[in-house]
């Protein structure tokens, strides 16, 4: 079978597992009331590519950069540049205003049908751009109704504009909040603007955490799924990050997206210029998991653009330039992108049947953790060649469970047809870590190369987690 949205092809799907009985964390079968809050919310984040790991391999989601100031000043933040907090330092996106950006939303709909979620991230804040904002939404709500509305901001106005958030249906809001101390604070932040005063130092940082936990708590109140964003930078808040990650639990945000800082002296930052460095994937990692324990982590964040469309490790934003879906006309049908939907969500049955038929019937104690890199192109599987991969997926492996742990980004090793010497060692330093590459296909060339690095090559065309746990046995034997 063939997704009509991916035309990705489903594995050979022998016989459907049949699914045991929910549980709770205790072992016991969890009460009715229970399952049917998991099931509502399962519902909300089903088709949100960020709220839900297992989403972004199927669902896509679009911003539109309407929104070009900002009130406060992050010291990662460079003003040429998008609002960093949602989006990797060093990127510019098109500037459009509410009507462009509803044309644009209707035309990818049509184009990208498994686009779920229309996000507003920047350039600047948001909610430092009102009207902006909910005019786009409100054109959105109107003419494409099954398309989820999100919003990101720092938090600052978000008490003042929560009913109008509410009002518009906006389900999911991000916050981004780096510290619950403004001794920290204070660190990150040069000033915040509020009730047209400049302020700065301490008094800046207070403002915001005060107005970022007011924001927090009226989210809750409204049954908005919050998302909490925290930038990790070494030697300020790497530390303090646990705390943050308790006080964010504790005031109900639904899941904590905890990302490296990216800092280099060309994006003109502060952190850039005085030589602030990002955190390594291993420093991260481990905070990461320190924060596991007590919520959601979210681990496959891209970094997206202000403009970002398609699935979260694509960027198809260059097709979509002002300059042509303005010449574009609108193929938004609902029905079609019900079909559509219906499709994946059938893939994902088949593929869930795979996962569980696959996994094994004991899980091992103490089995040692391994990490392997994966080429895909969405859809759960293995299923890339690796001279196409400008990203591999990297997955812990310990015998019984197989669980996504981040990406990492590279420059795709096959250039032109030819595969590239210098961009082979970088791809090998980026995965050194790792015990295996799982591919569609790899070339000899590579092959080799890898292997005297010590990692092992999987050529398969099937679902991710039964290619690991297979190349677990065999790793495991050896
Ligand atoms: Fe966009 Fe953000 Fe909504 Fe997602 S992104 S506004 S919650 S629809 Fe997602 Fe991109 Fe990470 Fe943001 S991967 S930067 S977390
Ligand atoms: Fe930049 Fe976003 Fe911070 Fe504003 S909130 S300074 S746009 S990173």
């Amino acid at each position: 079978m063939t997704t009509p949205a991916t035309g990705i092809v489903t594995p050979p799907v022998t016989e459907t597992a049949s699914v045991p009985a929910k549980t709770g964390d205790c072992g016991c079968t969890s009460n009715s009331a229970t399952v049917e809050m998991d099931e509502k919310l399962q519902e909300r984040i089903a088709k949100h590519p960020c709220y839900s790991e297992e989403a972004h391999h199927h669902y896509a989601r679009m911003h539109v950069a309407v929104a070009p100031g900002c009130n406060i000043q992050c010291n990662y933040c460079n003003r040429k540049y998008d609002c960093a907090n949602e989006s990797r330092p060093g990127v510019v996106s098109e500037l459009l205003t509410p009507e462009e950006a509803a044309h644009k939303v209707l035309v990818i709909a049509g184009k990208i049908p498994q686009m779920t979620v229309l996000g507003i991230a920047g350039p600047g804040d948001p909610l430092a751009n009102p009207e902006k904002t909910f005019r786009t939404f409100e054109l959105i709500a109107d003419k494409a109704p099954d398309i989820k509305l999100c919003l990101s901001t720092n938090g600052l106005m978000l008490p003042e504009y929560i009913d109008r958030i509410k009002q518009l249906n906006i389900d999911h809001v991000t916050i981004t909040i780096n510290m619950v101390d403004p001794e920290i604070g204070e660190k990150i932040y040069s000033w915040v603007h509020y009730n047209r005063k400049r302020y700065r130092g301490i008094e800046a940082a207070r403002i915001l955490h005060e107005k970022q936990m007011e924001g927090l708590q009226a989210l809750k109140e409204a049954d908005i799924l919050c998302k909490v964003n925290s930038v990790m930078i070494p030697g300020i808040n790497d530390h303090h990050l646990e705390e943050v990650n308790k006080v964010m639990r504790s005031k109900g945000a639904f899941i904590h997206n905890i990302m490296p800082l990216i800092s280099a002296p060309e994006h003109g930052t502060h952190f850039g210029l005085i030589g602030q460095r990002g955190p390594t994937p291993k420093e991260l990692k481990t905070v990461q998991d320190n924060c596991s324990g007590n919520m959601k982590i979210m681990r496959h964040c891209r970094q997206c653009r202000a403009d970002a469309v398609g699935l979260l490790g694509e960027d198809r934003s260059q097709e979509f330039t002002k300059d042509k879906f303005l010449e574009m006309d609108s193929e938004y049908n609902f029905e079609t992108r019900q079909e559509v939907h219906a499709g994946i969500e059938k893939f994902r049955e088949e593929l869930q049947a795979a996962k569980e038929q696959n996994k094994p019937a004991l899980k091992e104690t103490n089995a040692e953790k391994i990490l392997v890199a994966v080429a895909t192109k969405g859809g759960g599987l293995v299923n890339q060649h690796f001279g196409h991969a400008k990203e591999f997926q990297i997955y812990e492996v310990d015998g019984s469970e197989v669980h996504f742990v981040g990406h990492r980004k590279i420059d795709h090793y096959c250039q032109g047809g030819f595969g590239e010497e210098a961009t082979l060692e970088n791809i090998i330093q980026a995965i050194a870590d790792c015990k295996a590459v799982l591919v569609s296909k790899i070339g000899e060339c590579p092959k080799t190369e890898l292997h005297t690095a010590g990692i092992q090559t999987v050529e398969a065309y099937d679902v991710i987690e039964k290619v690991a746990l297979e190349f677990y046995e065999q790793w495991n034997k050896e």
